[in-house]
């Protein structure tokens, strides 16, 4: 005798893609077929296993009422306050044993149920499919009782053939979702795992002789400046273009004279494919990609990469993305100046491609493929590389291929993401080079580049990009004819990524680069009630991976750090060098003229900007320059620094701007400012326990700063620490130069300070310390020497670094306390945003003011932040600073050590004391979260140093 205890889900297990779907075909928002959104709220039952229920409830009349309900598109987790579990985050470890395709018994199992009625315009006639643009993991379906089938491929599509199941009203649509299957194998991405139905769900009516599938061929001839257009469809019928009068048959093709498509000119023609049955609009960009001289070309030039590594994020919606989100990203990036996205590691919601297609943004599409994971066994049972799997690898191929072939931004396939090498990856390669011949093939995993038309690489340090570039590097023979792209380089996290302006020059040295693509877009931080942005661990997750999912150019919240500031001034399209009495203006764009930009000149004394000026540039073609002549003269600066700033401006409203909106920029000094003086003249005396310097008042016996001109003052004393950035902590991978976990076996962070002697003479008051950690016999011989000229303070401090220091220094400056309650904003002349040593591209020199909470940047994990550099002069807390050199300053109304410990920014309160660093040098931050550290030209060896600055009190 046999029976059966729970009812069988071996499709779960299942390495096939599934069973019952349409095959897959071009995707399309609207046509003028009716279409019901099913989205919505929607009755929800969690199981803790798979086969906990059985299919009774998608039975018609079955009663849900007393189900909970969640919101579709959306993911089960991020709902219901924690009563449907919560996310796991981890980047590339399975959060289940690695069995493949085995998944665990504790398997996550969300019933949807939705009852619907068709509108009243509904036809009668015709067919009907229902369209799921994205479930992840596994999702099993059945309309009015009848099983439909059972699909995985989180974020594709599938369609199922619904037509004579449909009713004029109570149709019951009940799908059950799994969060793990066979399919979680393919789909290791470092980011949250969040099953749920998490995009659309759509009925789509197919009237007799609807469309079926479609590809729009539109190609441009740049010798001619000719399109060719000819739309392959299923079903026969006509496509129009009335702006160049064209309407000819489907599969016939027509040249005309066109405007091309680039992502820097995205000109899109309206069209229409009229099949007996349905009209469906079309967006038409005429563009021909071609590998050619060992390039990759569009319209016959070779293109620079200027792109990010996009994931679909929303801080409380996890990947279900509304369309604003989408036009949120899209607009930053082209404010930005970035020209291209690669979206790691899955194909986005195709709304996303609409955008840009629209706005113009060179896209490589990725498919919904990484088996990350199988790294822990040296990629042993890697299903790239077993025939089991490559159904399910072919599948994924072309449901992304089918769906996004008519958008012109993309100009690259990509094969997946980290998922080893194998026969299945080549099945696809070939499958796609098959089906699409007018895009090229991109696997970042190929370094042989069997199967991909470019040589693709992450996290490649600048000398390796440079021998790159200088075909030094060897390898096979294909290789070495191909283009070099980095599909993933500077390492977002925390604080950084530094050296990219280092790599864009680089870039621009070689032909055979072609760009990259900073790693990512967007911190993944979940809202969290206590935390702020909660990342992994937040959640108690056993296996984790902490704040690796918070390294994007943006905040959760899509406010920009710092970060990607810095790379649009590393990108920016158009080059300014100074020359002889003019500037020498270089188009730096691929296919745009200049014609769409202003130039704005002034001259800034002391680094406030006097009256600005036109600056006539001439619409230079890409590639070109030209020496402009400046408009004015320099003003007399009677002592202070005078300086230029150029600006490249828009000349007219773009739809991803207004006019105005700045776009490029450089400056340049004109005359420097005088030198600050010795500040001599007054002598120490001696007054109780204190002695007097000036406007200085000083502890006696420790030679400790007590006040200037009445304000209180704690310090200044010496201070290298600063709390590690992400870039700083380093990669687990990356033991040896890890500078985080050097500085802080080293002591750095608990440096003791031992005073040598306090001496008075007629003209100063000298301080002899020595500061050095516990333990070690490497130390820092500081002199603290001031003095006076009655009305100022000056401070020169000496460093002479004794012992074998093996580490750079995190920061070399002083460390100062002012009273909170009379500090709440600063006001300086030097770079208005935060800037480290290889941060500083965008570092624009003028005088700026901020509050103490506007000098914090609010980096998810709280680390060394917000330093402005080359800053001459600043006024806080009724002191004015002077600096010679121009020196950083930071201003905190914590420690750096409160800072350090602090997990999430919601650890950190005021205190009584603004903290400020005024320092003479910072180590660099690199990309070395994931990718190479500080480039040695932005290291802070541990050398002898001497900086001053020059205090007084004001009103
Ligand atoms: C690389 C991954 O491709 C990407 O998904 C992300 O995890 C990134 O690292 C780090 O944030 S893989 C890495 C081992 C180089």
């Amino acid at each position: 005798m046999s029976f059966r205890t729970t009812p069988s889900v071996s499709y779960v297990e299942d390495v096939s893609p599934g069973r019952g779907a349409l095959p897959p075909r071009a995707w399309y928002a609207t046509s003028d077929a009716e279409s019901l959104s099913l989205n919505g709220s929607w009755r929800f039952r969690l199981s803790a296993t798979a086969g906990a229920q059985d299919d009774s409830f998608a039975a018609e009349g079955y009663g849900a009422g007393d189900w909970a309900e969640v919101t579709v598109p959306g993911h089960w987790v991020l709902q219901g306050d924690g009563a449907f579990g919560s996310p796991i985050y981890t980047n590339h470890l399975y959060p289940f044993p690695v069995d493949p395709p085995h998944v665990p018994t504790e398997n996550p199992t969300g019933d949807h149920l939705r009852v619907f009625d068709l509108p009243d315009a509904w036809p009668a006639d015709g067919t009907a499919v229902l369209r799921f643009d994205g479930v992840e993991s596994c999702a099993r379906i059945w309309l009015n009782g009848t099983e439909l089938g059972e699909f995985k491929g989180s974020r594709l599509p599938h369609e199922f053939a619904v037509g004579e199941l449909l009713k004029p009203a109570g149709n019951v649509l009940a799908v059950r979702v799994h969060q793990w299957s066979a399919g979680s194998y393919l789909e290791d991405q470092d980011q949250w795992w969040l099953p749920g139905i998490f995009r659309d769900v759509t009925l789509l009516h197919r009237p007799e002789g609807a469309a079926g599938d479609f590809f729009v061929h539109a190609s441009y001839d740049h010798s001619t400046g000719e399109g060719t257009l000819c739309v392959d469809s299923d079903v026969d019928g006509r496509v129009s273009v009335p702006a160049l009068d064209i309407d000819v048959a489907t599969g016939e093709s027509v040249t005309v004279a066109v405007e091309p498509w680039s992502a820097e000119t995205p000109k899109l023609y309206d069209g229409e494919l009229v099949t007996p049955g349905e009209r469906v609009p079309l967006r038409i960009g005429f563009r021909t990609v071609a590998l050619e001289d060992g390039l990759i070309k569009v319209n016959g030039r070779a293109i620079l990469f200027k792109g990010v590594n996009r994931h679909e994020w929303h801080p409380e919606r996890g990947r279900a993305l509304d369309l604003e989100t989408m036009r949120e990203d899209v607009l930053l990036m082209k404010r930005h100046n970035l020209n291209a996205v690669r979206t790691s590691h899955y194909p986005p919601h195709p709304a996303f491609l609409d955008l840009c297609d629209e706005y113009g943004l060179w896209v490589i599409d990725e498919c919904d493929l990484e088996t990350h994971g199988f790294t822990e066994q040296r990629w042993r049972d890697n299903p790239v590389d077993d025939d089991r799997w490559t159904p399910a690898l072919l599948d994924r191929a072309a449901r992304m291929v089918e769906r996004d072939k008519n958008h012109p931004s993309i100009v690259f396939w990509s094969l997946g993401n980290e998922a080893g090498t194998g026969r299945g990856l080549t099945a696809m390669a070939e499958w796609i080079h098959g089906r699409d011949t007018s895009r090229l093939v991109h696997y970042e995993g190929d370094w042989n580049c069997r199967d991909t038309d470019v040589y693709s690489r992450m996290y490649a340090p600048h000398a390796e990009v440079e021998r790159i570039g200088k075909r030094l590097d060897g390898g096979p023979g294909k290789r070495r004819e191909l283009p070099f792209i980095q599909c993933e380089y500077g390492h977002a996290m925390g604080n950084g990524p530094g050296g990219l302006a280092d790599y864009q020059r680089i870039f621009e040295r070689h032909d055979r680069l072609q760009g990259g693509f900073i790693w990512e877009w967007i911190d993944h931080g979940v809202t969290h009630p206590e935390l702020g942005f909660a990342y992994g661990g937040d959640f108690g997750e056993e296996l984790h991976d902490g704040n690796f999912v918070c390294d994007g150019l943006v905040f959760p919240d899509r406010r920009p750090s710092p970060g990607l500031v810095e790379y649009k001034k590393a990108i920016e399209p158009v080059r300014f060098e100074g020359a002889d009495g003019g500037v020498r203006v270089t188009n730096a764009y691929d296919f745009a003229d200049l014609s769409h930009l202003e130039f704005e000149f002034s001259y800034q004394v002391d680094g406030m900007p006097t009256g600005a000026h036109t600056l006539t540039v001439p619409p230079l073609a890409p590639g070109e320059s030209a020496e402009v002549k400046l408009p004015a003269a320099a003003p007399d600066g009677d002592g202070a620094e005078v300086g230029w700033t150029v600006r490249a401006l828009l000349a007219a409203d773009t739809p991803w701007a207004g006019r105005g909106h700045e776009v490029a920029w450089a400056q340049r000094t004109v005359a420097p400012r005088a030198p600050l003086g010795t500040a001599t003249g007054a002598g120490p005396t001696a007054a109780g326990d204190l002695i007097v310097l000036g406007p200085g008042a000083f502890d006696a016996r420790t030679g400790a700063l007590r006040s200037i001109g009445g304000v209180d003052v704690t310090g200044p004393r010496l201070d290298v620490w600063r709390a590690p950035t992400d870039n700083d902590e380093g990669a687990s991978w990356q033991d040896d130069t890890r500078w985080g976990v050097l500085w802080r076996k080293l002591g750095l962070h608990r440096m003791r300070h031992r005073l040598d002697g306090v001496e008075a003479d007629a003209d100063s008051l000298t301080v002899r310390t020595r500061v050095a950690p516990a333990a070690r016999d490497v130390g820092l011989r500081t002199v603290y020497r001031w003095t006076s000229d009655g009305e100022r303070l000056r401070l020169t401090v000496s460093v002479s670094p004794e012992g074998d220091w093996k580490v750079p220094l995190p920061r070399l400056g002083v460390r100062l306390g002012l009273r909170a309650a009379l500090t709440e904003s600063a006001l300086w002349f030097g770079s208005g945003g935060e800037a480290y040593p290889d941060t500083r591209a965008a570092a624009k020199l003028l005088r700026w003011d901020a509050s103490i909470e506007e000098l914090q940047t609010p980096y998810v994990r709280p680390q060394e932040n917000g330093a402005r550099s080359d800053v001459r002069w600043v006024e806080l807390g009724g002191l004015r600073v002077e600096g010679e050199p121009e020196f950083w300053f930071s201003a905190r109304r914590w420690t750096s050590e409160q800072l350090d410990a602090a997990r999430h920014l919601t650890d950190l309160t005021p205190g009584e004391t603004v903290w400020v660093n005024l320092d003479h040098g910072q180590h660099g931050i690199g990309s070395q979260s994931c990718g190479p550290g500080p480039l040695p030209q932005y290291f802070l060896k541990a050398e002898p140093a001497e900086f001053s600055f020059v205090f007084s009190a004001i009103g």
